[in-house]
Order: C-alpha cells, then sequence, then structure tokens
C-alpha cells in the first residue's frame, strides 16, 4: 500500500465511494420507480472492479460482467449514461433500446457491453485480445465473470483457447460464493476455483477480493505478463455479494453469520479504515471525497431525467433483420 502516492490512494477510495454511490443511487431511484426494469447490485465487488480496470491503459479493451459498475466508471462511462440506460433514455449507451447493463457498451471507450449468456463475454475479451496479438499492437484485454459462469462450458473453452493462442488477456474469476440462489458448495467440490488454471496451463491465483491492494498487485503482474507476450492469466477474487442477486431478491437464502463475516470486510469501509489508520485520510478530505461525489451524482440523476424517451418512429432503425 505504501508502494502508492497518498493521491492514488486518496483517488482509488474515490472511485469505490463513487461505485458504492451511484450503485446506491440505482436502488433508490428504482424504488421511486424511475427505473422500468431491474438492476443487480454490485455491493461488495468495488476492489475487484476498481482494483483492476485501473491498471488498464486507454487502448485496451474490457469486457465487465453485470456486477462490474466500478469498471464502466473507471473506463469512463459516466453516472448519467449509467442511469439513463436504466431509465431508458436516450442518453444512455443503448438510446434507450435496452435497460440493463447488457446494453450498457461502448466501442469508443473500449467497453463491451456484456453478453447476457454467461460467461459469452469471455469469449468476447479473448477475440479481442487474440486480435492484438495477430496485429502486433501492445494491448490487453480483461474480463469479469461469476462462481456460476465459470462452470459453464463457455468458460472452458475461452479458457483453454486463450491459453493455446498465448492471448494478452487477464480473466478476473468473482467468486462471490453465489450464483442467484445456488451456494458455491452446491456447483462444485473445490473450494479455490483458481487451480484450475493449471489445467490449461496458465497462472491462477486466489486473493482476497475485498482487498483493492490485494487486487491491484496481483492484476498489476497478470497484466504486465499479458504485455510482455506471457499470455493469459486466471485470477480468483473472493467476496461475497452482499446484497440479493437483483433488487427482487431478498437473499434470504444466505446464513446470517456468511454475511456478517463479510460485512465486516465490506471493501469500501475496509479501504477507508486502512487509510486512516495510515494517517493518508483525514475527516477534512472524506466529506470532501463525499462532496464532490454527491454532486456528481445529483448533477448525474439530472442529466439523465432531462434525456427524452426515445422517439417510436425510430424502433426500426438499428434493426438488423
Ligand atoms: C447461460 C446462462 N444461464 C443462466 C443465466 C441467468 N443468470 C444470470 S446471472 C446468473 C447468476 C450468475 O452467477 P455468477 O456467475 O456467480 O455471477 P454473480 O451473479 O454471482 O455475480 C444467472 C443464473 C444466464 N445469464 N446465462
Ligand atoms: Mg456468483
Amino acid at each position: 500500500m505504501h508502494e502508492q502516492s497518498s493521491e492514488r490512494l486518496l483517488d482509488l477510495l474515490y472511485w469505490m465511494m463513487l461505485t458504492r454511490g451511484v450503485d446506491d443511487r440505482c436502488e433508490a431511484l428504482f424504488k421511486q420507480g424511475k427505473f422500468p426494469g431491474g438492476i443487480f447490485a454490485q455491493t461488495g465487488h468495488e476492489a475487484i472492479s476498481v482494483g483492476s480496470s485501473i491498471l488498464l491503459e486507454e487502448g485496451d479493451a474490457i469486457a465487465p460482467m453485470h456486477r462490474d459498475l466500478g469498471a464502466y466508471l473507471v473506463r469512463g462511462m459516466s453516472p448519467g449514461r449509467i442511469f439513463a440506460q436504466a431509465m431508458g433514455r436516450v442518453g444512455a449507451p443503448s438510446g434507450g433500446r435496452d435497460l440493463n447493463t447488457h446494453g450498457l457498451g461502448d466501442i469508443s471507450l473500449r467497453i463491451f457491453g456484456y453478453v447476457s449468456h454467461l460467461p459469452q463475454s469471455m469469449g468476447i475479451a479473448l477475440g479481442a485480445a487474440y486480435s492484438f496479438l495477430y496485429r502486433g499492437e501492445d494491448r490487453v484485454a480483461m474480463t469479469y465473470f461469476g462462481d456460476g459462469a465459470s462452470s459453464e462450458g463457455g468458460c472452458h473453452e475461452a479458457l483453454n483457447l486463450a491459453a493455446v493462442l498465448n492471448a494478452p488477456v487477464i480473466f478476473i474469476l468473482e467468486n462471490n460464493r453465489y450464483a442467484y440462489s445456488t451456494p458455491l458448495e452446491k456447483q462444485c467440490r473445490i473450494e479455490n476455483l483458481a487451480i484450475r488454471a493449471e489445467g490449461y496451463g496458465i497462472p491462477g491465483v486466489t486473493i482476497d477480493g475485498t482487498d483493492i491492494i490485494a487486487v491491484m498487485d496481483t492484476t498489476k503482474e497478470a497484466v504486465e505478463r499479458a504485455r510482455g507476450g506471457g499470455g493469459p492469466s486466471l485470477i480468483e477474487c473472493k467476496n461475497l455479494r452482499m446484497k440479493g442477486h437483483a433488487i427482487h431478491d431478498p437473499a434470504d437464502y444466505v446464513p446470517a453469520e456468511l454475511l456478517e463475516h463479510w460485512e465486516e470486510r465490506d471493501p469500501v469501509e475496509q479501504f477507508r479504515r486502512q487509510l486512516e489508520a495510515a494517517g493518508t485520510l483525514d475527516e477534512e478530505s472524506l466529506q470532501s471525497i463525499k462532496a464532490r461525489i454527491e454532486r456528481e451524482i445529483e448533477e448525474a440523476v439530472e442529466w439523465a431525467e432531462s434525456s427524452p424517451l426515445p422517439d417510436p418512429g425510430t424502433l426500426e432503425e438499428d434493426v438488423f433483420a
């Protein structure tokens, strides 16, 4: 942690708090009836999405999944466009044609909107990474998938092909212990999913996904390896999905002790405490970060609400067949 400058550490805290703030505001807007669709909370995933995506260069590509709000924000997707997406407005990346994170991609930011059929974003990221390698470009791709998605065939095909092609891709496995209501132990007999990397001949590590510094240190190594011609890596980040699968799910199947255990490891609070203990963060800087985030979110909501709904006359535009 001390290798990073105070400015960088406070910047990381800002991104994590912004991610949590946008996420909480999404929940409030949904409850106010302003989001016609549903939403996936990402609470508990901030250290993973921010700590990994922040290491990418501008030309790199990213294929996030449904709990990687932090990666969208870090890569330049504005909170206003994220709110507009859930409100179905013209200002959204999908222009109001998709209410979900599925349509949240923006190629100009090199963000691929995620493929609903899990874990097919892995193949998309692999394709991007292979194209970089093929053209001799100094670029990498990063993608994310869950413990549930790791049991799907597409995951194993993507890992294997990435290994064989030596593609510059970083696979981030977000092991939050649940796939909808299915706990990890009901879908596989191993505790550390990263050991599967050995079967593909690529490096695989398991880390604490609530610790942003651990995520950054490990991801940095993997990004450097990919850039240096060393091929793909698998990083398993362990955390807990701290809310239900989506807004409709109270997650009453998650044992209270398990939730309490992970609540003590809340990634945002944990990092804030670390920075305070190290003397990097004082009350004044905390309040100023909070005020900045509140202002940005307020402006973003206003911007999204002022964006019109799509004109029904454009219904047939951009339709392939
Ligand atoms: C092939 C496929 N099957 C089922 C679904 C429905 N579905 C969406 S998210 C999800 C749970 C995924 O769990 P996990 O991969 O652990 O990610 P998490 O939601 O926990 O972040 C399911 C079953 C889907 N999108 N794709
Ligand atoms: Mg999961």
